[in-house]
């Protein structure tokens, strides 16, 4: 019998870094978080981009309606087949895993692979990537949002690839 896991936003962190001016970094990241793997080894990560915290709440407004367009796109959805790799974990252990994992964002939908870490005890995964992972914000149709941040904040340049990065916790559920 497979257990099934509930990702614990409370134990959780997704995170992306903005560079503007050819040197100045900031991390930003989302305060909600949903998901889950069900008995069949689906994942299914939903982020909720109207939580985007940026520190300063006139970025984070902007960001949401300027940049992601949450009235047309509230979240984005990351889905992997994790079966293969679920069985393969024993508990107590650190194991290194290459996942392959659609991202679904601002209505363009992406697939890729990321190489993990996965720490597995007896009721609970952890689960961060190896490195940070680079997005382009072109594959995203993410660059003309990007441009009206920039114009809009009167900055010279803001960076379109995005390194991202995550831990993300999830409890055993089993019912
Ligand atoms: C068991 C097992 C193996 C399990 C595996 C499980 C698994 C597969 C897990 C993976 C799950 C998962 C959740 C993966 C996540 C994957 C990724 C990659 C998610 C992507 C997340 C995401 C939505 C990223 C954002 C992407 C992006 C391109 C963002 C652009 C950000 C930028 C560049 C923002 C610019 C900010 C900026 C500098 C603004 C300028 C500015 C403004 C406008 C302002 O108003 C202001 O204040 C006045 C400023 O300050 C002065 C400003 O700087």
């Amino acid at each position: 019998a497979f257990a099934t896991w509930q990702l614990d936003n409370s134990k959780s962190d997704l995170s992306f870094t903005s560079i503007k001016k050819a040197q100045i970094a900031e991390n930003h990241h989302f305060d909600k978080l949903e998901g889950q793997i069900d008995k069949e080894g689906t994942l299914q990560v939903s982020i909720d981009l109207s939580s985007v915290e940026s520190m300063i709440p006139i970025r984070n407004q902007r960001m949401q309606t300027m940049l992601f367009e949450v009235a047309k796109f509230p979240k984005a959805h990351v889905s992997a087949d994790v079966s293969p790799h679920l069985m393969s974990l024993k508990n107590g252990t650190q194991q290194l895993k290459n996942v392959k994992a659609t991202l679904d964002l601002h209505g363009q939908q992406q697939t890729f692979i990321m190489d993990l870490v996965v720490n597995k005890h007896k009721n609970q995964l952890q689960v961060s990537p190896v490195r940070t992972i680079l997005i382009n914000a072109a594959s995203y149709e993410l660059t003309q949002g990007i441009e009206a941040l920039r114009k809009v904040a009167g900055l010279d340049r803001i960076a379109t690839t995005v390194p991202v990065t995550f831990s993300l916790v999830f409890n055993a559920h089993t019912k």
